[in-house]
């Protein structure tokens, strides 16, 4: 089914049936207070307003039956996997495999590095763990979408100009329409959140469009 969504720089025609919800790094270590993005000063509460208009994203996915795939920003519990330059940012303490409130920041299998409860993966949906800020490297992302004949992406989750961005902007490069949901994106800086999204549309969409939730829950219901 071919639905028409307003967004910006201009109007976009989405084939559901070629069309997915990724929903990035929707993680505690994120979004909870207490959690590893709160200890380096962040206010999470900015990251936390994704929620509930995401939550309604989904469940509007699930209603139509798109594949919804989440994804989860961290690493094997012995490093291996996280190059040393990544692993050396940051405060001392505060570091890749540290212990944080909710356990081994960032590490695979530890509380904190799971999704939050609001936006847990159903039965059968991808959960695509990822060692870098894009979703396409070193992960089956793209399997994952050639198998299911995913052309378009309905892009949420966060932070908008990091793992949002690095993903739109690998997306984009190898095909994908990407509409990102501006109110479903959050960054913990407000500038970074305005320009973010002006960037993604800069130059006539030049990574792609975006879009709001109700434009879209809208043409799905
Ligand atoms: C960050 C992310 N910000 N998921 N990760 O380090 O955007």
């Amino acid at each position: 089914m071919a639905v028409t969504i307003p967004a910006t720089p201009a109007p976009i025609d989405l084939d559901l049936d070629h069309t997915a919800l990724l929903i990035i790094d929707m993680q505690r270590d994120f979004l909870l207070p207490g959690g590893f993005g709160e200890s380096l000063g962040n206010d999470v509460t900015l990251l936390q307003k994704v929620i509930p208009p995401l939550v309604d994203l989904l469940a509007a996915a699930r209603r139509v039956g798109l594949p919804v795939i989440h994804t989860r920003e961290g690493h094997e519990p012995d490093l291996s996997d996280c190059p040393p330059a990544k692993l050396r940012r940051g405060t001392p303490s505060k570091r890749i495999g540290d212990t944080g409130t909710f356990g081994r920041i960032l590490i695979r299998g530890e509380y904190g590095h799971d999704i939050i409860d609001e936006l847990a993966p159903a039965a059968g949906e991808v959960v695509i763990d990822k060692p870098g800020k894009g979703a396409f490297y070193a992960t089956g992302l793209a399997e994952v979408l050639q198998s299911r004949g995913i052309t378009s992406l309905l892009v949420t989750g966060v932070t908008t100009e990091v793992c949002v961005h690095t993903t739109t902007r690998e997306a984009n490069d190898r095909g994908y329409e990407c509409v990102v949901m501006s109110d479903c994106v959050g960054s913990y800086f407000p500038e970074f959140q305005r320009v973010g999204l002006e960037m993604v549309v800069a130059q006539g969409g030049i990574f792609g469009w975006t879009a709001h939730s109700a434009d879209v829950i809208a043409a799905l219901d």
